[in-house]
């Protein structure tokens, strides 16, 4: 028996839980069963109950207070006892059926998903361990960034960076989309949802963000450190890379939006093969056959 999952995954406040409250909102509308797991150990409220809370096994306060850590080293500590202890997801996902959708919600910190190699022993451990759960990882980027190209780039390159360490299965989804649209043209926007390069050198240079006229080149100077011409280069050296991976597209996400939500859940489905195991149902299987009645 196969069990299928989703982790959803991206930087500080891309909007991770909202979307896991809105994936379970349609999947309950559309009477599919959830399990949910908060992994987050500083995640305080939910719109949803998570059936497994890892809060329930380690307080992030706790180890900062107890370990003398900073948020970001008590989380990494958090998950290094996670995997020290992963029975407790272990057993409780072990009676979970292939009917079931499993969401994982994830915290922010973006060095779980660039260079720690916690995460790829987590999803190692769920997929390939006796689980055997086919996941997905869901990537969520805030579609503002796309007002600031280079920070778009970059953050681009965070979810290209998280498909390369966890390879598994993956979907990027351009959240918030609400909050631009209207702003931009159709037209531009597909240049974001497959990123083309081009949008670097189209982009105009502020003139205010060179202390004097000439001094452009210099990487030292104040002015130059979010502009000039070597934080072009660089820029263009990181949407170079991003073009010759050519693995990077986004979905469009309005978590308000139950139409958006669906079609995310439609390419988390297929690209976990959910439908394919499920057991095909009978026309009259829903219809009350009971005739003990009538005799
Ligand atoms: N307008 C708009 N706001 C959203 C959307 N999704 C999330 N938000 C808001 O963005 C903020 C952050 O959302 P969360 O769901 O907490 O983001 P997160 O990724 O779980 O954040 P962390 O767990 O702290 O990393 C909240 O104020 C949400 O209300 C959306 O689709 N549209
Ligand atoms: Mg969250």
């Amino acid at each position: 028996m196969s069990k299928f999952g989703t982790i959803v995954v991206g930087p500080a406040g891309a909007g991770k839980t909202t979307f896991c409250s809105a994936l379970i909102s349609h999947l309950r509308a559309n009477k599919r069963s959830c399990f949910y797991i908060n992994l987050d150990p500083a995640a305080e409220e939910f719109a949803y109950e998570p059936d497994v809370d890892i809060k329930d096994l380690i307080s992030l306060e706790d180890v900062m207070e107890e370990m003398g850590l900073g948020p970001n080293g008590g989380l990494i500590y958090c998950f290094e006892f996670l995997l020290d202890n992963l029975d407790f997801l272990t057993e409780p996902l072990e009676t979970v059926t292939e009917e079931y959708l499993i969401v994982i919600d994830m915290p922010g910190q973006i060095e779980l998903y660039t260079h720690v190699p916690i995460l790829p022993a987590l999803v190692k451990h769920l997929m390939r361990g006796s689980l055997n759960i086919n996941m997905c990882a869901a990537y969520l980027l805030e579609a503002t960034f796309i007002v600031d190209r280079p920070k778009f780039f970059a953050g681009t390159l965070s979810a290209m960076s998280a498909m390369l360490m966890l390879e598994i299965p993956h979907v990027n989804i351009l959240s918030k989309m609400d909050l631009v649209k209207g702003t931009i043209a159709r037209r531009d926007l597909k240049r974001f949802i497959h990123p083309d390069v081009g949008l670097l050198d189209e982009e105009v240079p502020d003139s205010t963000s060179h202390d004097t006229p000439g001094d452009d080149d210099d990487p030292y100077a104040a002015g130059n450190v979010m502009g000039g011409s070597s934080f072009r280069r660089l820029n263009r050296a990181v949407g170079q890379l991003i073009d010759d991976f050519s693995m990077v597209s986004f979905l469009q996400l309005d978590a308000q939006d139950e139409d958006s939500v669906g079609a995310i859940l439609a390419y988390i489905d297929d690209a976990i093969q959910y439908h394919e195991a499920q057991e095909p149902k009978e026309p009259n299987d829903e219809i009350d056959t009971d005739m003990g009645d009538r005799d």
